[in-house]
């Protein structure tokens, strides 16, 4: 059986694992084709190494990977290094890592947080589905301005 990996944070203020593992569950072949494989870290920080040992270790195919910076110019710094180690973590792997970061900045409203949050998390998790099973799903979408968690920008009128 093919494995996706999901990988998340207890820094994060919302279990964006578990919402990942669920949206997947929801998806066509789901325990039959495929199966999810769950692992938390302290923080984004040690996101990268997971992502990678669910690659190498645990023969994920893809793997979402969920964080959550805090609203601190420090987190945001920090951010972009976790961002980077994801990054090379895709590179040695040649495999795809899909960041699922949600800023605490993004949003200031609690309920709003939370929403963006859950929609950016399954988003994702169906983009990383799609990549392995649809990517014809993603071709169709090609240039549409799409984004996860907000509204689409569109496509730009010309
Ligand atoms: O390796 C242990 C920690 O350094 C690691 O878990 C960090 O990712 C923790 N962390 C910070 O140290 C920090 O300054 C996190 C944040 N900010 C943050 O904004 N979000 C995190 N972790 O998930
Ligand atoms: O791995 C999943 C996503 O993290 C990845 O697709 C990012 O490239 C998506 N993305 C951002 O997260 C972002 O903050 C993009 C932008 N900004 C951007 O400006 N342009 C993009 N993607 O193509
Ligand atoms: O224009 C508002 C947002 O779209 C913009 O700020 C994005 O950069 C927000 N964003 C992130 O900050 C991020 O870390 C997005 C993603 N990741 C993402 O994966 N997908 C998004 N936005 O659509």
């Amino acid at each position: 059986m093919d494995r996706i990996g999901v990988v998340d944070t207890m820094f994060a203020c919302i279990d964006m694992g578990s919402i990942a593992e669920r949206r997947l569950s929801e998806l066509e072949g789901y325990g039959e084709r495929f199966e999810v494989v769950r692992r938390t870290v302290p923080g984004f920080k040690d996101l990268a190494v997971a992502a990678r040992r669910l690659i190498e270790r645990d023969g994920c195919a893809i793997v979402v990977a969920c964080g959550m910076p805090g609203g601190a110019d420090l987190d945001e710094m920090c951010a972009h290094e976790a961002s980077q180690g994801i990054m090379m973590a895709q590179v040695l792997t040649g495999t795809h890592i899909l960041e699922v970061f949600v800023h605490m900045r993004e949003e200031s409203d609690p309920d709003k947080f939370a929403t963006l949050c859950h929609n950016r998390v399954a988003d994702h998790a169906l983009n990383a589905y799609r990549m392995l099973y649809a990517p014809e799903e993603l071709r169709k979408r090609a240039g549409q301005g799409i984004r996860q968690g907000g509204e689409d920008v569109g496509p730009l009128a010309v």
